[in-house]
């Protein structure tokens, strides 16, 4: 039996260095279908060539929290926040605001959802550690997810921090941050593995990757770019410790 394998990755924050390291990752094991669970953008300092590197390399984009609200952000903001929305091309930020909020997946007989952060909203967050009802309501269809079979396992991103939280049945999982993890300084991504398409049991993986990337020539772009916030940012890239900078 031959298995498919699905990437996803996450919460990629406009960390080309990374984002390049984790496809280039992907591509080696010979895996060609990418599922982006969103935040493109925000933070650091190339949104805009990950939103073309995603639009290009991802089956599917789902939109984050930084998506949905950076594209409208007015002049009023901050001048860190005009300075990511300004570096996006107006049809990149049409792109963004376009993108949907969930999507559902049939492999090895099991139903899986992915999104970015809640079954509510992408501003909604649920947290690594979280109640049994925040637990449930991950679970549940709602006006975002749409109907369907409910899931059995969900995917989302959002916290920057991986995990996977199995209990009575179902599975919740999170593929951690690709440019701005929060939990260790390496980015994270997931992959899928099993028969797409089928109704049926059959064998299934869900594995953690975790790869390694060049930090302090990210950190110099954004230098070179000159990001605003430079300092927090290089901060959260080398230590993972975060500022409580502008939310997640
Ligand atoms: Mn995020």
């Amino acid at each position: 039996m031959s298995l498919d394998r699905i990437a996803l990755i996450s919460d990629v924050h406009g960390n080309l260095t990374a984002l390049d390291a984790v496809l280039d990752d992907i591509e080696s094991r010979g895996i060609d279908r990418i599922i982006n669970l969103g935040d493109f953008v925000g933070k650091g300092p190339r949104g805009s060539e990950v939103v073309d590197r995603c639009d290009k390399a991802c089956d599917v984009n789902i939109r984050g929290n930084w998506d949905d609200h950076l594209p409208v952000w007015s002049d009023e903001s901050s001048p860190e926040m005009i300075w990511w929305r300004d570096e996006l091309r107006e049809d990149q930020r049409d792109w963004l605001l376009a993108l949907p909020l969930s999507h559902d997946l049939l492999i090895s007989g099991r139903h899986i959802r992915l999104f970015h952060a809640s079954a509510t909203s992408p501003h909604v967050r649920v947290h690594a550690r979280h109640t049994s009802e925040e637990f449930e309501g991950m679970f549940v269809n709602t006006a975002m997810t749409g109907g369907g079979a409910p899931p059995t396992m969900v995917g989302y991103g959002d916290i920057h921090d991986a995990f996977v939280e199995v209990s009575r049945g179902r599975t919740l999982f999170n593929v951690g941050s690709v440019g701005n993890p929060l939990d260790e300084p390496v980015p994270s991504y997931a992959i899928l593995e099993g028969v797409l398409d089928e109704p049926g049991q059959a064998p299934f993986g869900l594995h953690f990757i975790r790869v390694p990337y060049d930090i302090e020539a990210e950190i110099e772009a954004a230098a070179r770019l000159g990001m605003p916030a430079l300092e927090p940012y290089a901060i959260e890239l080398r230590t993972a410790v975060y500022r409580g900078f502008r939310g997640l």
